[in-house]
């Protein structure tokens, strides 16, 4: 019989500035419920999801941000509802956060995201590799996109986990752009990836319309899904956060590449799908089957090589 897992996704709408930790948890508790109520067993929250998307502003005040926007400890007082609600209802959750820890004397700073068990447990943590935007002030632009200012790159790497009879990966927004990302996940037999994600309407470098971006997002979402064999969920914080606009579009994204129930507005929204697992696993013994198909001694320059080098072409 194939294994099915009925996952969710938990779309938030804006979080501003002057919102608390504790009105975004009661939000989230709001969601989990209506998830439990559609069947869900996992459910997926967004990048970030327990403040605004802050990388937008550039603060000076360092010991501010930090009180402000990111998390000494997950769970704390504030976020704590979120697991108990989830434990009581027996459901798993992959939600995301900034995370603050002191190492060898030393603050560090990391986007990261948690996969937590139905029994309230953290079973995964990943810290964002892919981190977009800008570490220098940019006092003309219109909004901007300080990613590279407040985190380091993660330094976990990408990994999976066996999770409610699934293989499950985690990746955080601008991880999606990158096909690296999920290759190094379904190399790892990834069967399920869980993505949570803030992107702004607009482009920060250069006039692009919206649609377009939209487009991006899905064409993406489809392809890794599809080349990857694995079910991707990816989950939106979207609406107008203090008058910035992020789209929404969440999906659930079929291993064939079939977007299988997306998102309709820009706020709190969840959708929720029937995912058969095996669809996934049996693409990875045929079209993908790795092992059969894989050249990886061509690959090499993936590795080696960071940015473009043009070649000259042969003559
Ligand atoms: N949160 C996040 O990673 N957002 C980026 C915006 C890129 S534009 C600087 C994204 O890839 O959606």
């Amino acid at each position: 019989m194939a294994r099915h897992l009925k996952i969710a996704a938990a779309q938030l709408g804006p979080l501003h500035r002057a919102d608390t930790r504790a009105s975004a948890t009661k939000r989230l508790v709001g969601l989990i419920r209506e998830a439990h109520a559609m069947g869900a067993k996992f459910v997926v929250f967004p990048e970030l999801a327990f403040t605004t998307f802050f990388p937008r502003w550039w603060m000076e005040d360092a010991a501010d941000v930090d009180r402000r926007f990111f998390e000494k400890t997950m769970p704390s007082a504030e976020t704590q509802p979120l697991f108990d609600e989830a434990k009581k209802l027996g459901i798993g959750f992959c939600v995301g956060y900034a995370e603050l820890i002191e190492e060898h004397g030393r603050t560090r700073h990391f986007n990261t995201s948690i996969l937590v068990g139905p029994d309230g447990a953290i079973v995964g943590k990943y810290r964002k590799i892919h981190l977009p935007g800008h570490a220098e002030h940019k006092p003309q632009a219109a909004f901007q996109h300080l990613e590279k200012k407040y985190f380091e790159v993660g330094d976990l790497g990408f990994r999976v986990w066996n999770y409610l009879g699934t293989i499950t990966g985690m990746l955080i927004c601008n991880d999606r752009r990158w096909p690296e990302a999920f290759r190094v996940l379904a190399l790892q037999g990834a069967e399920i990836v869980a993505l949570g994600f803030n992107t702004p309407t607009e482009n920060l470098h250069y006039p692009e319309p919206p649609a377009l971006r939209v487009h991006h997002h899905l064409i993406m979402a489809q392809a890794m899904a599809f080349q990857n064999a694995t079910w991707l969920v990816e989950t939106a914080k979207c609406g107008y956060e203090d008058g910035f606009r992020m789209f929404g579009h969440s999906v659930i994204v079929a291993p064939s590449g079939e977007i299988a129930v997306k998102s309709q507005t820009e706020e709190d929204e969840v959708i929720c799908f029937n995912c058969d697992i095996d669809l996934a696993a049996n693409l990875k013994q045929t079209m993908f089957n790795f092992a059969a198909h894989r050249r990886p001694e061509h690959y090499r320059m993936i590795v080696d090589r960071v940015g473009a080098e043009v070649t000259p072409a042969n003559k």
